[in-house]
């Protein structure tokens, strides 16, 4: 099948910021005196900031008043904000730029799909945002991953059916999600995910369109 189009996760593929994110969750979960770990964080890649707050209150196994939810809420996205804001375009993972560019240069057409809110911000930080055809973030979906909701809304963009795409991911619930709408799915740069996927490359340096349409 001929590749028509690209979509990519951002945090975890087109940027490194799952360390931020697993930062400042781990300052929410201490004002619920809960010890958050990197394994707990594990299961939060790729949800979205609502779904991840209540997976951290499940494991203290208290409620909140919603009043209280809000505001952890916004203290999350407030430290994860600060973390980020030095961001630049030395912060794309290895490969996105060059395979951006290559796919721009054979017309093949770019998206982004991810569970973001702040998505927007940093492609522009990046200064990736305009290489885009299409963006769906956080604020573009009724039902977050692993729902394939950002995946097709990104492909409906880009005027491409699922079958004419390949999503990257990082996530099980991005995996998932890409599976779910009829995608095929490469993980990359985590290896924990790596056979859920139909193919696994370390780095997008390592990925090449040619391969992937001949097998897919
Ligand atoms: P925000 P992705 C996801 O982005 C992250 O993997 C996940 O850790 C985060 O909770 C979620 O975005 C929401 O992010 O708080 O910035 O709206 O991997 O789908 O690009
Ligand atoms: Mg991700």
């Amino acid at each position: 099948m001929k590749i028509k189009g690209l979509i990519f996760d951002l945090d975890g593929v087109l940027v490194s910021t799952e360390k931020n994110h697993f930062t400042a969750w781990k300052k929410t979960a201490e004002r619920l005196e809960c010890d958050f770990t990197e394994l707990d964080n594990e299961q939060l890649k790729g949800i979205s900031r609502v779904d991840s707050l209540k997976k951290i209150i499940a494991l203290t196994g208290t409620n909140v008043s919603p009043v209280e939810f809000d505001e952890l809420l916004i203290f999350k996205n407030e430290i994860y904000l600060e973390s980020i804001r030095e961001l630049g375009p030395a912060d794309a993972l290895p490969g996105v730029v060059e395979l951006l560019q290559q796919a721009k240069a054979h017309d093949i057409k770019l998206g982004v799909g991810s569970s973001s809110k702040n998505a927007n911000a940093i492609l522009e930080l990046l200064q990736i945002k305009d290489l885009f055809d299409a963006i769906i973030d956080g604020n573009g979906v009724s039902a977050p991953k692993p729902d394939p909701e950002v995946f097709l809304n990104a492909a409906r963009d880009m005027g491409l059916s699922a079958a004419e795409c390949i999503v990257f991911e990082d996530a099980e619930s991005g995996i998932m999600a890409a599976k779910a709408g009829g995608f095929k799915v490469i993980a990359t740069g985590n290896p924990h995910v790596a056979e859920l996927a139909h193919a696994y490359v370390e780095t997008l340096i390592d990925f090449n369109l040619s391969i992937y349409e001949e097998s897919f």
